[in-house]
């Protein structure tokens, strides 16, 4: 059993945090936001997703968990903050990481275990991580020990793959490698991969950055698709079939947190990454193509209206971080267009969003940006009768044409032009 302090209660932190107080440890969650703390003091959670306010019930039944602002004297300390980006500099902006480590400095140990889960470029554990805390005047690889463990879960998944997935673990040296994969065994049910801590920070960056320049290769495809008049969609199912081929899905860009993000990690300090730095050039470029392909739509009609569906950064979530559909959205206004925005799973929002009828009505344009599930079983002739013209264009290919075309709609979706 060991006492855990996990700095950063966000969507990493604080699940992790229950995971290892269901699993035999003390743990205290420790975050700067007063009312994290508080509403976690309540007994209640300050965001919610599946499972997780039955894992925190689990770990205050156990008396395992408590928050608090500060972090106090333990064996580990765990820290999954936020690794922003600075898009000036086109960096990592590790000021949370290095405030965690200097809140760790005065409560340092010998025999402690520092593990850093918020993704940091590579080599962060061997210079700034060490530099940090070796202020506390104990020497890393002596007396104190640090890996990083990056977290790989999916957000609307959290828990489930935070358990059964395979994980990465990458110590400055062997014992620290070591004390985290047996900490970690308490919980994770998927195979523990041993690396050092570099090998482990440039992992997690390459599988995001994989992700985003598979898909920025499957826009390529999209834009070639609609100059040739070909349905992309059709075309990558088919290539897919291939054993060695697979092609992930055009859209309106990418967003959310991480994979938008993490590839600048990688090339801040990289002289050999044009490739990874022209799929973000790709993909930041989608709504632009987005909006190119809906003023077609729209020749002919004076001061439209368009009703975005969908702003959250993906399917059947309410997580709107870095959103495509925010720069869409400005692009559109830009362009003259009044918008208006629909989407079942964000209630609030830096625009308004408003109900299904009031958000159509008036409207010459559906534009699809999220891959919510209701939209592929929507029946438009439910709601469409206060529209003023019949246009729909779908950036993710889920709408039923068909049922769309039978209400007299206009349907044209990215790269089945
Ligand atoms: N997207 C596409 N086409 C696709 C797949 C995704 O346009 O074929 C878009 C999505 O709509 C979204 C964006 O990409 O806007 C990112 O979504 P995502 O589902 O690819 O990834 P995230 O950001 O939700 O989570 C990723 C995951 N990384 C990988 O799958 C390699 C997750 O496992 C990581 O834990 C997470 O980043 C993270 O925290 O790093």
């Amino acid at each position: 059993m060991s006492k855990i302090c996990v700095l950063g209660q966000g969507y990493i932190g604080l699940p992790t945090a229950l995971l290892f107080a269901n699993n035999g440890h003390e743990v205290v969650g420790i975050d700067v936001n007063k009312r994290v703390v508080d509403t976690l003091k309540a007994g209640k959670m300050p965001f919610e997703e599946k499972g997780f306010q039955e894992l925190l019930d689990g770990a205050i039944a156990k008396n395992a968990f408590r928050a608090k602002s500060l972090a106090e004297e333990a064996n580990v300390y765990l820290v999954a903050v936020p690794t922003p980006f600075d898009s000036e500099m086109r960096m990592a902006d590790l000021k949370y990481v290095i405030s965690a480590c200097e809140m760790i400095v005065p409560h340092l140990r010998k025999g402690n275990l520092v593990i850093i889960e918020s993704t940091i470029p590579p080599q962060t554990c061997d210079k700034q991580v060490k530099q940090i805390l070796e202020k506390s005047t104990l020497k890393m690889c002596e007396d104190f020990y640090v890996s990083h463990c990056p977290e790989r879960a999916i957000p609307g998944n959290t828990l489930h793959e935070m358990v059964y997935n395979d994980r990465v673990i990458g110590g400055v040296d062997e014992k620290s490698t070591q004390l985290t994969a047996d900490l970690y065994s308490s919980f994770v049910k998927g195979n523990l991969h041993l690396t050092t801590s570099t090998t482990a920070e440039m992992i997690k960056l390459m599988e995001n950055t994989f992700r985003d320049v598979n898909i920025a290769l499957a826009n390529e495809f999209a834009q070639i698709a609609d100059d040739y008049g070909i349905d992309v969609w059709k075309a990558i199912e088919i290539a897919n079939k291939h054993p060695r081929v697979n092609i992930l899905k055009p859209g309106p860009g990418v967003g959310g947190h991480c994979i938008a993000i993490d590839p600048w990690f990688l090339t801040e300090n990289a002289n050999n990454s044009s490739l990874i730095m022209m799929s973000r050039q790709i993909n930041d470029s989608m709504p632009q193509y987005v909006l190119k392909m809906v003023k077609e739509m729209l020749a002919g009609i004076e001061d439209p209206t368009i009703t975005v569906f969908g702003v959250a950064y993906k399917g059947d979530i309410a997580d709107t971080r870095a959103t495509p559909a925010k720069k869409f959205i400005k692009l559109a206004e830009k362009e003259g267009y009044k918008v208006k925005i629909y989407d079942p799973f964000v209630k609030e929002w830096c625009y308004p969003i408003m109900g299904l009828e009031k958000a159509v009505e008036g409207s010459d344009c559906i534009v699809v940006l999220t891959d919510h599930s209701e939209f592929r079983e929507m029946d438009p002739r439910a709601f469409f009768e206060g529209m003023s013209n019949l246009n729909v264009f779908d950036t993710r290919d889920v709408i039923n044409i068909k049922v769309w075309n039978k209400a007299k709609f206009n349907v044209k979706t990215i790269g089945k032009n």
